[in-house]
């Protein structure tokens, strides 16, 4: 199949699982056309297979706001008839799902059809897309698409009550790993030391915006390093990068935080480390905390959203109530001061992930939707 995919291109779960899974199609001999504004974050410079074409959006001085949407439309109408593509799947519902429609319209114009699939992915469902500036496009543009994904059963009954989708037929499909890389024995074992300097490692990754609650990490990681030796190594970027500095400095462990920003490549990292932290008060999946237990590392946050699809309580982490940085904090101290129940952990972690979410079996699901949806064309 030649498939178009189109998704945020920066740093974010929605762009690393679009990413991924183009990567692999054309592992699996599809052919693949990113359409975005940027070269994807996890893409590497040259894959056989992975084309990439930027949308312009151009500058006018009229424009405070250049709509980004209909520039999108007009690559994607372009790079389906230049590459007579079979498909459009795109991530993150707003706009893509929106352009995919106007693109899909303009084709129809010329007696070209093509299959929209949507994959959901957590804030364009949970936040954005019910803010009442977007609800109505949203709705409408799910519902136009011919297959709709969404990344947990959290998202999906949350799609249908939000938008009370009666043509959402929304199908769930998990976000995946790929177990060679995310390994925690594939890795040098000396960045644990580097990271730690011979204490235990605390780990987050995402991009630092305010629904990711990044204050209860640091309250967290305070009341850990009071009990343990100890360090909290913060991955990514975001608005609220200076609220958990703020607060490290606040609580007098700034010392011991370290942020390294932006990262493409985590497999590394995560192989350093010890425990992982993710206290989102609405986390769809969480495709971070699925790359920490594939890497041996259990996970702890809260008992929210799609979270607890992904980490199973008391077996690959400890999920606890929005807001108990305390019940986190015990937890944290109680596998770090127990290596037996920590490596128990860690192996169920990597058992779980690879039994649910192997990269070979998510890919093959996605495959068969594209077929079901072009079967229908
Ligand atoms: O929806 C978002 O907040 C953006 C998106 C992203 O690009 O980071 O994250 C969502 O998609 C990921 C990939 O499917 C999920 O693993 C994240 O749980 C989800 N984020 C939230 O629901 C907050």
């Amino acid at each position: 199949m030649n498939i178009g995919i189109t998704c945020y291109p920066t740093y974010g779960g929605s762009g690393a699982v679009a990413t991924e899974l183009g990567i692999a199609l054309a592992e699996r001999g599809h052919e693949v056309h990113f359409v975005t504004y940027k070269q994807p974050f996890r893409l590497p410079s040259f894959l056989p297979r992975i084309f990439f074409h930027e949308v312009d959006v151009g500058r006018y001085p009229l424009f405070e706001y250049p709509p980004y949407d209909l520039a999108l439309a007009v690559r994607m109408h372009e790079v389906v008839l230049a590459h007579k593509l079979d498909l459009l799947h795109v991530h993150y519902a707003i706009p893509h799902a929106t352009s995919a429609w106007i693109a899909r319209e303009m084709l129809r114009e010329n007696g070209h059809d093509i299959p929209i699939v949507t994959t959901l992915h957590g804030t364009d469902i949970t936040i954005v897309g019910q803010d009442p500036s977007f609800h109505a496009i949203t709705k409408f543009s799910i519902e136009r698409s011919d297959r709709i994904t969404a990344v947990s059963d959290f998202l999906r009954t949350e799609t249908i009550r939000a938008f009370g989708c009666t043509r959402c037929d929304v199908v769930v499909i998990p976000n995946f790993i790929d177990p060679a890389v995310f390994n925690r024995a594939s890795h040098p074992a000396g960045l644990h030391d580097e990271l730690g300097g011979g204490r235990k490692v605390l780990m987050h990754i995402s991009n630092f915006r305010a629904v990711k609650r990044v204050r209860d990490i640091v309250q967290t990681f305070a009341r850990v390093q009071a009990e343990v030796p100890s360090v909290l190594v913060m991955v990514g970027d975001g608005p609220d990068r200076v609220v958990a500095e703020e607060e490290a400095r606040t609580l007098g462990v700034d010392a011991d935080v370290r942020f390294l920003g932006k990262i493409d490549a985590v497999a590394p990292l995560l192989a350093a480390a010890d425990l992982f932290l993710i206290p989102t008060d609405r986390e769809s999946f969480g495709l971070s905390a699925l790359e920490a237990q594939a890497s041996a590392v259990p996970v702890i946050g809260y008992n929210v959203g799609g979270l607890p699809e992904v980490v199973e309580h008391g077996v690959t982490g400890m999920l606890h109530e929005v807001g108990d940085v305390a019940g986190m904090a015990r937890s944290a101290i109680a596998l770090l001061t127990d290596d037996a129940r920590w490596r128990a952990m860690g192996a169920a972690a990597v058992a779980r992930a690879v039994s649910r979410f192997e990269q070979n079996a998510i890919v093959a699901r996605y495959e068969a939707l594209y077929a079901g949806a072009l079967a229908n064309a």
